[in-house]
């Protein structure tokens, strides 16, 4: 198991200094395959956000009038940095989160790809220019900051989900009160370090750990933070925008997902297997991303599970750094519960567990929260079915034909990813069509997305928008629209004749 590191004590980030943590009220970060501390953090307090947000204000003006391509240029020594220290964090991550350690390089990689792309930004930025209905006259959109914005975030992508929207708030001008995870505190902490050592002004970036019942509701109810951006549960989610509508903010929500991945009976096989085991059991299940269910054709029904099942026995579970694992264990003892919850419900349902459905036990196991990859058969319309679980837990369902496979696909309350396996062009082209969902894939699992592209979903995956991609910049700016009459007499839209 994991060698043994000493435990680190980190502050808050507030104004370009870390506070000293002795004497404040702190919680700690383990390591979910062992059990070891990782770090211990400060339980931030209202007054100590309302200190974050001050900073954030106090710096607006300055960060704001500082040239985006500037901006840029700290994006580019953030990434160096962060490349620098790659193997360093990676190693964070998956230490304090339990993804195993490729995973855990993919997510710091992320993290340089969207901290790269947006530094590019700083050099776009684009607004809109428009033929004005009058002579001499100029119209066209600029953008600006939203202000203050406030970053929560989740723990199943410690790196790459807070990059998602630190980078692209700080390279369109705003600053930032950022609170992590409390689960994945320490790699959150070890990105604001890397800002902090690639030069962002104090103040541009503040950080706040603690509890979302006290620092999350602060932040999302202070008037002073003009736009929040969510990434977690849709119980949260939920509480997070009405709350953030009464004070008519911009509320930015990435929430859960029911993914399915469907299997036609004319699809490459091995493809979609390995694709399957993938998205299925890659990061234990953890990604809003993950695929949960399997929608087989009842053609290859029975040779596809009977293969699916083989591999699933076959697949390592440990040590999530030792490079030949495949899968980690669960990011904490609340996921644990959760994931064993859901087995009983299914079989309490009805649903026939056809591989794990267990905690692993034995001494390689014993201190951490390993929960064996798990595969039942269930029917459509099951909890198990249609509830986001979240862990190593897939249900396989049967269909009879295209049309049912889409409608099952369809039927729940989510839709964030989605993958059609299929050899037949028009089918994946419809599917593509059908499916209701933020992203689709053909002939590939439903994770992995790249940062280049928009990211986000319909239902209650959120609430309209998306992040990542050039949707990044419309998640944290204003568009301002300018009209600039170069006549030298009053004209006047609607009303001049033509
Ligand atoms: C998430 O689980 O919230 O597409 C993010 C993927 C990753 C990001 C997942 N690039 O699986």
């Amino acid at each position: 198991m994991a060698s043994s590191v000493p435990s680190v004590a980190k502050g808050l980030f507030i104004g370009g200094r870390w506070t000293d943590p002795t004497g404040a009220t702190k919680f700690t970060t383990i390591n979910p395959a062992t059990g070891e501390t990782v770090g211990e953090f400060v339980s931030g307090t209202a007054e100590d956000v309302g200190a974050a947000i001050a900073s954030a204000r106090a710096a607006a003006a300055a960060w704001k009038d500082t040239p985006a391509p500037k901006r840029g240029e700290i994006l580019l020594a953030a990434a160096a940095i962060l490349r620098r220290r790659k193997e360093e964090i990676a190693r964070t991550v998956t230490r304090e989160m339990g993804k195993v350690i490729a995973e855990g390089r993919g997510d710091v990689q992320e993290s340089i790809d969207f901290i790269e792309f947006m530094a590019g930004e700083g050099r776009r930025l684009y607004g809109e220019t428009v033929p004005s209905e009058l002579r001499a006259k100029f119209c066209l959109t600029i953008r600006q900051p939203k202000g203050v914005v406030a970053c929560i975030t989740p723990w199943n992508f410690p790196t790459s989900i807070p990059n998602w929207k630190i980078a692209a708030a700080i390279i369109c001008g705003n600053t930032v009160v950022f609170k992590p995870a409390s689960t994945t505190a320490l790699s959150a902490a070890r990105i604001v370090e890397v800002y902090e050592e690639a030069g962002l002004p104090p103040g541009v970036l503040n950080f706040v750990t603690g509890s979302g019942g006290v620092v999350g509701n602060a932040l999302v109810s202070d008037p002073r933070v003009r736009a929040v951006s969510f990434t977690g549960g849709v119980e949260t989610g939920r509480e997070v925008y009405v709350r953030g509508a009464k004070g008519l903010k911009m509320v930015h929500l990435e929430l859960g997902g029911k993914n399915p991945q469907i299997v036609l009976e004319d699809a490459n096989l091995d493809l979609a297997l390995d694709g399957l085991l993938f998205g299925a059991f890659g990061t234990a299940g953890q990604r809003c991303t993950a695929t949960s269910r399997v929608i087989l054709h009842e053609r290859i029904y029975d040779e596809f599970l009977g293969r699916l099942l083989e591999r699933v026995r076959a697949l390592k579970v440990g040590d999530p750094l030792d490079e030949s694992t495949d899968m980690g264990p669960v990011a904490s003892r609340d996921q644990e519960t959760k994931v064993l919850g859901y087995v009983k419900t299914g079989l309490e349902e009805g649903g026939r567990l056809a591989a794990g459905g267990s905690k692993l036990a034995g001494p390689r196991y014993d201190r951490g929260f390993f929960v064996a990859p798990t595969v039942f058969e269930v029917v459509h319309g099951s909890r198990l079915s249609k509830e986001e679980i979240f862990g190593p837990v897939l249900s396989v369902v049967k269909v009879p034909d295209f049309a049912e496979a889409i409608r099952v696909a369809n039927d729940v309350d989510y839709g964030l990813s989605s993958s059609i396996y299929t050899r037949d062009i028009s089918r994946a082209l419809q599917a593509v069509d059908a499916l209701e969902a933020g992203i689709t894939y053909v002939n590939a699992p439903t994770i992995g997305a790249e940062v280049q592209l928009p990211f986000g979903g319909v239902k209650n995956t959120g609430n309209g928008g998306r992040e990542a991609g050039s949707a990044a910049i419309e998640e944290f700016t204003e568009v301002k629209t300018v009209f600039i009459d170069y006549s030298g007499r009053l004209q006047k839209a609607q009303i001049d004749p033509r």
